[in-house]
């Protein structure tokens, strides 16, 4: 069998992290985009902490540069490519609307001329997301269900979105974007949500910290852990067909739910230690969203594996283990 050689855009965030492991062990050849940064120690902190990062072989690039994007496409000759690389914070993206339009919506275009450009036969991966649906237009969101992105981030994803499927039905790509509900790990970045409850938890048992400021505690979330979800991204490349899939869970639960779960798997009570602090709340929220994730069932064999509790016990374990061996992550 001919080698199977994975390209990975976005190879340092958690997603990649975990893609990359979950290749490896599939016995790929597994090559990620390297964004240099002036912080050599930190920036493959996730790979490290999976213990791959002597496996993947980086290659300096850019997603907005495209004649980078074409050599780097040329030294791999990838028979995947796996673009995961993104502005990915929702908040940020009013902040920086135009780098994020940028990266997460034209880097998409880049990436797809890089790959009709060089390797044409290649499959390839778009990460798309739930956020998307935005306002939602239905209670439950399938493939089926009409988006209304709600921020500069959902704009550039939808945009990235459509390119996918336009390469695909203009110049027959293997082309195929899976629409992720959220989905967290001890790997997330410390600004999302999830992951900052789950730090703050870990120093406020370790008596490193006494409150948490977090903003709408209503907002609703369908949460999955991202060891699973990475799975579901290469069932995709696998198929004869490209095509879009929703991978969620299936399960809605509130901010305030996700905090309770990590405050009493400590044995802490969050309402003695959180706060609403206006800072942290929108110019306009995503209320509510939850995935119907059938068809990746009955097509691709994919459901997710790692129950809500489950995510949050390993998430708060993993924030204590780390402070008290003061890993850097
Ligand atoms: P992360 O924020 O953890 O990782 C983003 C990655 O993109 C990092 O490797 C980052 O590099 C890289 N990157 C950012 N800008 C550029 C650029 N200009 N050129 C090259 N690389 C760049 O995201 P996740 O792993 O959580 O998500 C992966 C993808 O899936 C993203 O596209 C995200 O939008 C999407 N998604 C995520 C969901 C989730 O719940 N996690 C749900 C749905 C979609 P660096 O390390 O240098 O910052
Ligand atoms: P999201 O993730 O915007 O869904 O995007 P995030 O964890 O940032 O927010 C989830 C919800 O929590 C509310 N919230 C807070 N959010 C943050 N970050 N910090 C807080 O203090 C806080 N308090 C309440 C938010 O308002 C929001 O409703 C993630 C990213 O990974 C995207 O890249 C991806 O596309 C989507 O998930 C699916």
């Amino acid at each position: 069998m001919a080698e199977r050689r994975a390209l990975i855009t976005g190879v340092t965030g958690q997603d990649g992290a975990y893609l990359s492991k979950f290749l490896l062990d599939q016995g790929y050849d597994v090559h990620g985009l390297l964004r240099r940064s002036a912080s050599a120690d930190v920036i493959d902190s996730r790979l490290k902490w999976l213990g791959i990062a002597d496996k993947v072989t980086l290659h300096d690039g850019n997603l907005t540069d495209l004649s980078g994007l074409i050599r780097t496409m040329e030294a791999v000759a990838p028979s995947e490519v796996y673009n995961l690389a993104a502005q990915s914070f929702v908040k940020s993206s009013w902040q920086q609307p135009l780098l994020t339009g940028a990266v997460t919506g034209l880097g998409v275009a880049n990436i797809l001329e890089a790959v009709r450009i060089v390797c044409p036969t290649a499959r390839f991966y778009q990460a798309s997301s739930s956020e998307m649906f935005g306002l939602v237009q239905a209670p439950v969101q399938s493939e089926t269900t009409p988006f209304y992105p709600r921020s500069p981030y959902a704009a550039a994803k939808l945009y990235g979105h459509w390119m996918t499927i336009n390469y695909r039905e203009s110049f027959g790509l293997h082309a195929s974007s899976g629409i992720l509900f959220n989905h967290e790990s001890p790997l997330r970045g410390i600004e999302f949500v999830t992951r900052k409850i789950t730090d703050a938890v870990a120093r406020i048992k370790l008596g490193m910290q006494t409150t948490l400021a977090l903003g709408n505690l209503n907002a609703k979330r369908d949460w999955g852990h991202a060891r699973d979800y990475v799975k579901a991204m290469w069932l995709m490349l696998q198929q004869d067909d490209s095509d879009d899939y929703v991978v969620a869970t299936g399960r809605r639960a509130s901010v305030r739910e996700f905090c309770t779960l990590a405050f009493e798997h400590v044995g802490l009570n969050m309402d003695d230690h959180v706060v609403v602090d206006s800072q942290y709340f929108r110019p306009s929220e995503v209320e509510q969203l939850v995935g119907d994730p059938s068809k990746a069932k009955a097509k691709l064999g994919w459901t997710a594996e790692t129950s809500l509790e489950e995510l949050v016990c390993e998430m708060v374990d993993s924030d204590i283990e780390r402070l008290q061996s003061h890993s850097r992550l």
